[in-house]
């Protein structure tokens, strides 16, 4: 029995007996996503209960999945992925074809920009993402700078394109020029650095449909929405692409000179999440707790600190991995609490190049790139 029927069977196992003999209909159907909390079912969108976080690698049953729209159906046996625009070898290759270009595996983290949305006050729009939508799973690809490559780069180029197979239209206040794809473009000099691949598996197996079967970019250090699923087309471009989903999707203000300008959300800003205890737990006054989370960021994290007092005092949280690049830590923190009473527990992560997280939310961000301070509140008792 794989994990998927085991977890099915277990949620049956937990109705009462009361409920069971009550009848069929009192009986609720097993989940459709175990071990998910759904965030909406059409499109597909699952986040990671986050205060089940255990191991540095998520099982792929436990990945959050983003989608905009339906999945689409990818002819698998006779998929080829398109490489056109500014190029000098345009070309059409096979799965075959692109895994002969070199074969990278490698751990990646990522984390939806959208991720903690719930958090922003007043309420935004947007699906109200927890803690997790973010997750790491190791993907097998090419790396994108050897498709690149192949396609012979015309001199001149700036993005590459990654389209999507999964299209519709979005509807609201600035709504999509009717039916449009899933896109993203990539800056080149992105697009060829080795944390960008083009992956055909997660996890040591053939990627779901969930996560893009059968072929998706994942671009470690950005934000998820670069990372495109159901990968079928890349367009190489001579201007910047400033398509739907990096303009009035996925984008934030910038500040220079005085003006404030929209750019495409890029790089992960540091975060460090409180895995346990979750929000309104109850802990024991006089003995040890043990806080645990994940920290991570679009670069190196070196630090990452606890603090049981609001805010107010800061200690250092031990690491329980290793640094990864572009890779979440786990880490924890011995917490014996002497007062009863409730108690704000904040974590805060710090990079290498001494990134930390704001106090405060920044409004030029948007609804995206959410990282300010959340307190995870619980009772001593
Ligand atoms: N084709 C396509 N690619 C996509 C998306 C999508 O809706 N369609 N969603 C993006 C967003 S916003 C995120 S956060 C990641 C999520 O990847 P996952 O579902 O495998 O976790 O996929 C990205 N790639
Ligand atoms: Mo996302």
């Amino acid at each position: 029995m794989d994990r998927r029927e085991w977890l099915k069977l277990a949620s049956v196992a937990a109705v009462p007996l009361a409920a069971r003999r009550a009848g069929a209909q009192a009986v609720p159907a097993a989940p459709a996503f175990p071990g998910m909390t759904v965030r909406m079912t059409e499109p597909r969108n699952l986040e990671f209960p986050f205060a089940e976080l255990k191991d540095f690698q998520t099982p792929t049953e436990q990945f959050y999945v983003r989608s905009h729209f339906a999945l689409p159906k990818v002819d698998v046996a006779n998929f080829k992925l398109t490489v056109e625009g500014e190029v000098e070898n345009p070309s059409t290759l096979t799965l075959d074809e692109l895994n002969r270009l070199g074969e990278v595996t490698m751990p990646l983290t990522l984390e939806c920009a959208g991720n903690g949305r719930v958090s922003l006050v007043p309420q935004s729009r947007g699906l109200q993402w927890g803690l997790g939508a973010v997750g790491t799973a190791e993907w097998t690809g090419v790396p994108l700078a050897a498709v690149l490559e192949q396609a012979k780069v015309k001199p001149g180029a700036v993005d590459v394109v990654l389209v999507g197979a999964d299209s519709g239209a979005i509807a609201g206040d600035a709504p999509s020029p009717g039916v449009i794809p899933y896109d993203r473009g990539i800056p080149l000099a992105k697009a060829v650095q080795p944390e960008s691949i083009l992956a055909t598996k997660m996890n040591g197996e053939s990627l779901t449909a969930s996560h893009g079967a059968p072929l998706r970019a994942v671009l470690g250090g950005w934000y998820g929405m670069a990372s495109v699923k159901w990968l079928t087309r890349i367009v190489v471009t001579a201007k910047p692409h400033n398509g739907f989903w990096q303009t009035i999707d996925y984008s934030i203000f910038e500040r220079r000179g005085g003006m404030a300008t929209l750019t495409p959300v890029t790089r992960v800003q540091p975060k460090a999440s409180v895995a346990r205890p979750t929000f309104g737990e109850v802990v024991p006054v006089n003995r040890p707790t043990t806080i645990t989370g994940a920290a991570w960021a679009g670069e190196d994290v070196q630090r990452v600190e606890v603090s049981t007092d609001a805010g107010t005092t800061w200690a250092d949280a031990r690491f329980t991995t290793d640094a990864k690049a572009f890779c979440w830590r786990l880490w924890e923190f011995a917490w014996t609490p002497t007062t009863r009473g409730p108690v704000k527990l904040v974590a805060r992560a710090t990079t290498a190049g001494g990134a930390t997280q704001p106090a405060t939310r920044d409004p030029d961000r948007r609804t995206y790139a959410i990282n300010h301070l959340v307190p995870v509140e619980v009772l001593v008792k």
